[in-house]
């Protein structure tokens, strides 16, 4: 077989996370046209439409843009919690994992893990953590789910155990928020609209700078009340953003023309998941790939994560550590198949040397 020469991959081929997108030319072209207003007097005509759209989306009767999905999910923490409440997550979410320990340090209140399967909550081990009345224990108020599950590879939760959840939460008075950062890669994987995936849940906060391409924002979605309280606290946070209809322009070309391409992007990772899993010293859980990720196990090649990825990076190709044996491979807008081919021919090379 003709050997692979490093030099030759001049183009880099960025896998690390759908957040490295670039905007298109037509979000820059919106972004130079925007109409814009002071946001923090709701005036902003372009912060406005962008809110309703995503309210729409999400089926919900209103919406707030944040600056990243990391301020929409404390939102909703902040929104639904008071200090020293219990929240019910599953224990590799990103709420828990990622977030710097945002919903103890700002919202003040304690996480309640539970083990998912691929990151999918067994709604079993959700009724076992429920408590009855005690004066020795907090209150729960909230569970939060992750669709798709980013740690799991980016796996689906189906519609019907979001929906059965919902239903006992709501039994013990308990809200749910569903963290949706990438709910539109759920959604065309299932070839769904996204509102079936949220319609159920109280919040939902979803991203439009990953795999949707805009340069910056998420949205947080849920009742009128919901999101009024969740301003304030924007507000208290320091999100409060002025003339941000320049960001917002990008955001509604992301959701009206970013969306559906999103396939390309599941074809790419399924192809790239199939490529590595037929590589020896690797492994792979297909299982996993229903979205735009690709995680591998390195445990056989006799390479941990962080030998691995500078050897990868020498051929132009970036990844995303996931120590101490795995990697994460994300396909994203820019990302061609070629691209993936020679990611597997890269990844060949380095295991077999
Ligand atoms: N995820 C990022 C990193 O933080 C790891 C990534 O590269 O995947 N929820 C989920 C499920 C996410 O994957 C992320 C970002 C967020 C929330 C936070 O979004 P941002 O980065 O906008 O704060």
């Amino acid at each position: 077989m003709e050997n692979f020469n490093k030099s030759f991959n001049l183009k880099k081929i960025d896998l690390r996370s759908d957040t490295v997108t670039l905007p298109t030319d037509e979000m820059r072209d919106a972004m130079n046209n925007a109409k814009v207003g002071d946001d923090v007097y709701q005036e902003d005509p372009t912060v406005n439409r962008l809110e309703e759209l995503g309210a729409k989306k999400m089926g919900k009767e209103g919406a707030l843009f944040v600056p990243s999905g990391t301020m929409g999910n404390l939102l909703a923490v902040l929104t639904h919690c008071q200090r020293g409440d219990e929240v019910i997550l599953e224990m590799d979410s990103h709420i828990y994992y990622y977030e710097v320990g945002g919903m103890s340090a700002v919202a003040g209140v304690i996480p309640r893990l539970i083990i998912g399967d691929k990151g999918i909550p067994d709604i079993q081990n959700i009724k076992l953590a429920l408590r009855d009345e005690n004066l020795h224990y907090p209150k729960t108020t909230l569970i939060c789910l992750e669709n798709t599950h980013n740690r799991a590879g980016g796996t689906i939760i189906p519609p019907m155990l979001t929906t059965e959840i919902c239903q006992l939460a709501h039994q013990q008075n308990i809200a749910v928020h569903l963290d949706g950062a990438r709910i539109f890669n759920a959604a065309i994987a299932l070839n769904i609209e996204p509102v079936l995936l949220a319609k159920n849940v109280d919040s939902v906060m979803f991203c439009l700078s990953k795999g949707l391409s805009a340069p910056v924002g998420s949205i947080l979605a849920g009742s009128k009340e919901f999101i009024q309280r969740a301003r304030k606290n924007r507000k208290m946070l320091g999100g409060g953003m002025r003339q941000a209809g320049i960001l917002a322009a990008a955001g509604i070309v992301a959701l009206e023309k970013m969306v559906d391409r999103l396939k390309e992007d599941h074809k790419n990772a399924r192809i790239l998941g199939e490529g590595l899993a037929d590589i020896s010293g690797i492994k792979v859980d297909l299982e996993t790939i229903q979205t735009n990720m690709a995680c591998f196990d390195l445990n056989k090649s006799g390479m941990d994560t962080y030998q691995f990825l500078p050897k990868l990076a020498e051929y132009n190709i970036l990844g995303s550590p996931r120590p101490p044996t795995k990697v994460r491979l994300v396909t994203h807008y820019g990302i061609s198949e070629n691209d993936i081919y020679a990611t597997i021919k890269a990844i060949k090379e380095i295991v077999r040397n």
